[in-house]
Formats: C-alpha cells, structure tokens, sequence
C-alpha cells in the first residue's frame, strides 16, 4: 500500500488534505508528518523501515502489541459472518453479549451491565447521561451537577470536553457546558509545597468536600476521575487521595464515575485503576485497551445502584449511538479479553514487567535535568526541570519537552511530552530486555537534550 508513493508524496498528499486531532495544521504542513506503515510487538516502522519502540503503546491503547493475528481473524471471522448489525429496537448480536458477559466477569463483582459505545469520548458522553438520568429516576432532577478536576482528560466530545479540566479546550469551545464544575489534581510535585505526599492527597481530596459543601450537596450528581490522569502528564496521586474521595462521596451519596480509558484492562497491574487504589466506583468508561486499540469500542460499566435505578424505575433510555455493540468491534474486544486472560498478561505487568520498568525508570531521576521520575504499572513521568534544588522550571514550558521528544524519536524511541513532562505507557507485553533498551535509549535523550540546552541550541 505504501509502496505506490513515496514518502515525500504521501506527505504532500497528507498535508494537502488531512487535518490532524490537536495539531497545528500549518506547522505540521511545514514539518511533514511521520508516516507508520506497519508494527510489530512492541515496535512500530516509518515507511523508510527506520524502527522505534512504541513507548506509549499507540494512544495508551494497544495492550497486547501489534501484529496478533487472533484479533485480525476474530475480525475477518466476524466480518464474513454478520458484519454489521445493532443493538436497538429490541434487536441483538451474539458478540455483544458474549462481551458483556465477559466484561461483566473481570470488571469488580458491583458491575453486571454495560453499555456499548465506539470510543473513550462516548463513554464518558454517556456516563454523563446516566448519571443525569439516575437522578431523575430518583426523584432529585435538580442534582445535575457533575464535579471534574483541572487538567484531566476525558476526551474530546462537548461532554469530554467540558469534564476534562484542559483550559486550552474550554476557550477554544466555548465550554464547559453547564453543570459541570473543577476542584485542583493531586499533582504533588507542583502543588504540595511543604506537604507530605500524605497530607497532600487528604488536602486535594477535600477539595471536593469543599465544592460540595460551595454548591450545596442536594445539588450535586457525581465526581468523574481518572485512576491515574494520563493525558495530564501521568499525575499519580499520593495513596491517601482516592480513599478520602470515596469517604466523600459516599457520605453525601454523590456517584463515583472512575474513567478507566487509559487505566483499565491492567496498565496498573491490576484489572482496573480502581482496585489500583480501593474505591468502588458506580460507574466506569472503558475504552482502548478494551480492543487494544485494533478497532475502536468502548462502554461504560454501570453498576448496581444505576442499573437497578434506571431498570425498575425507568422506561427507555434516550440515548445510543450507532455503532453500540458494533458486532466486529466486540468479537475483537472478545478475544482480546480471552488473550489477556490466557497468557496472565495482568500478572505479568503487576509481578515482572511494572516491577522492572518502575526500578529503571527511578533511575533517570539521577539524571541532571529529572527533576522527579514517577511512575505506576506500566506509566511513567518524568519532570524536566532548569533546576532541581531550588527547584524551577524551564520558561516557557514546554518547548524543553518538545526538543526532548523529537530527540527520543531520533533515538528510536517514542515518548510523549505534556508540557516538559515526558511520559510512557508501553504495550503490556513487553519484556524486561525491552524494557532496558527503552531505559537506555531514554537516558540517551535526555543526555542530547542536556547538551543541546548547555549549547543554547534551542
Ligand atoms: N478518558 C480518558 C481518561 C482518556 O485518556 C478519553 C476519555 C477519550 O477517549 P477517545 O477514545 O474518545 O479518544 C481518553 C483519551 C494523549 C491522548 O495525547 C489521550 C487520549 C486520547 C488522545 C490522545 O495523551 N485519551
């Protein structure tokens, strides 16, 4: 496919006509766009052949690698079969409920339902749908308040939008929408000053009280939160956090929405963030490694309480997209499912992979420009800084972190920057031999980028 053009031309093609998701079009015109033209494992190749490791696994989404033929026969099997049908007007599919089953075993024992969307986005669109709904179906319609935090990410529809705390997406769209309001992240390397790690997550955690209390309890529907913020810059909040969240929401019986698009199917070592961590959340989005990434499908998790609300009390649900229980999509997800489950791919990152990657990755925090070098599962951060003692930071933020990510993919390596925060979240299968070639190549990429500022080549 890719050998009736060359690369250049494919670019020009590209730059012609594509526009990009959060992109700068022009300057991407000018750059030239990289062109993937096949993966393997944990690798992806440019259409020159040039190799790199995948650092960040696809979008955080591609668990199991690339290349595994089961998923691709699982589609073309289902695609020959019934490639399309739905999920409305009392209709149904086999792998749609052949998924849902499954989902329900390894999701925690308080979920038995899901709904079926074709994306992260989605989810988290209906998640807000059903929590709105429960309230309604509950008698107490005026608690529609829905409580996110600044600089999560919960995709990019108006409802994603709008919870995710991304300023630079609020201005842009005229958003959030209302009914919605922020409390601060748990982001403890900028926010906890003199604080224990500790004292911290109490601190952040009853900012939510706070709002509550701000807003008036009768008023408020759920808190949304990701496990882990990821597109943030993999904000790893202190164990006191979600536990004292938990306390908070169950004392004013507010519903717990944890989004596991980029948590759930075991990037923490467990199945889902929130056994990570303890809570017992009413509802969770699930998206991307639900598929691992080879098509696109995701769902919410509705537990108990919503679903017996919107069951015994409710008549139909107005909501659905298309694409809900999109019958390929599911037999992909299926086994998807069944391969983690049979090759203990969760084990495998929570006893030999997390465990490896985390002693490495500490290791970087040596180096002179890391200021802090986090991580959990198969997540890492790492903090560029000017100085780590007095600490400060590069101004303006994030160009250090652009430079840094071009020289990891020069080096063969793809990580990711949110602002001069380096992050990875590599594909689950890798292996501790992989996992050093990544160390190394990262430690590379800071060394060129050390030299490159002590050079004022910037
Ligand atoms: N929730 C979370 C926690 C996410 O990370 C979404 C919802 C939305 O999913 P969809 O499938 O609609 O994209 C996400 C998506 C990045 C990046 O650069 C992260 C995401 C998507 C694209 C880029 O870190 N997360």
């Amino acid at each position: 496919m890719a050998q009736d053009r060359t690369p250049a031309q494919w670019q020009a093609l590209d730059a012609a006509h594509l526009l990009h998701p959060f992109s700068n079009t022009r300057q991407l015109a000018e750059r030239g766009t990289r062109l993937i033209t096949r993966a393997e494992g944990v690798y992806l190749y440019e259409a020159d052949g040039r190799q790199l490791l995948d650092g960040m696994s696809g979008l955080w989404c591609v668990a199991l690698g690339y290349g595994r033929r089961e998923l691709s026969e699982a589609a073309a099997k289902q695609m020959n079969e019934l490639p399309y049908y739905n999920s409305f007007f009392q209709c149904t599919t086999t792998p749609a409920i052949e998924l849902a089953a499954e989902l329900a075993k390894v999701t925690p024992p308080q979920f038995s339902r899901v709904f079926f969307t074709g994306s992260g986005s989605e989810s988290v669109d209906t998640a807000m749908r059903l929590v709105r709904r429960y309230w309604q179906l509950e008698g107490q319609p005026q608690r529609n308040i829905i409580i996110g935090r600044t600089n999560g990410y919960h995709g990019s529809s108006i409802a994603g939008a709008s919870l995710g705390g991304m300023a630079f997406m609020h201005e842009q769209g005229l958003l959030p929408q209302p009914g919605i309001a922020h409390i601060g992240q748990p982001y403890a390397f900028e926010r906890a000053g003199t604080l224990s790690d500790a004292d911290f997550g109490l601190a952040a955690a009853r900012e939510l009280e706070t709002r509550i209390l701000q807003l008036g309890p009768e008023r408020v529907a759920a808190f949304i939160g990701e496990p882990v913020q990821g597109a943030g810059g993999v904000i790893i909040p202190p164990d006191s956090y979600w536990p004292e969240i938990q306390r908070i929401c169950d004392r004013y019986g507010i519903l717990l929405v944890s989004d596991e698009v980029i948590c759930g199917f075991g990037r923490t070592g467990q199945w889902f963030g929130c056994q990570h961590y303890g809570t017992r959340p009413d509802l969770m989005t699930i998206a991307k490694a639900l598929s691992s990434g080879y098509l696109p499908i995701g769902g919410v998790m509705v537990g108990d309480r919503v679903a017996a609300t919107l069951i015994d009390k409710g008549d139909d649900f107005a909501h659905g997209y298309t694409y809900s229980g999109h019958p390929v999509c599911c037999a992909v997800a299926l086994e998807n499912l069944r391969i983690l489950q049979r090759e203990h791919v969760v084990d495998h990152v929570r006893e030999v992979a997390a465990p490896y990657l985390q002693a490495r990755w500490a290791e970087l925090a040596q180096h002179p420009l890391v200021g802090q070098a986090r991580g959990v599962g198969l997540l890492g951060a790492l903090e560029l800084v000017r100085s780590k003692q007095p600490r400060q930071w590069f101004e303006p933020r994030g160009k250090v972190g652009e430079r840094c990510r071009d020289n990891a993919i020069a080096n063969g390596l793809v990580m990711r920057a949110t602002a001069d925060t380096m992050i990875i979240a590599p594909p689950l299968v890798i292996t501790t031999a992989q996992i050093d070639e990544l160390i190394a190549k990262a430690w590379r990429t800071l060394d060129q980028t050390h030299e490159q500022l002590r050079s004022g080549i910037f």
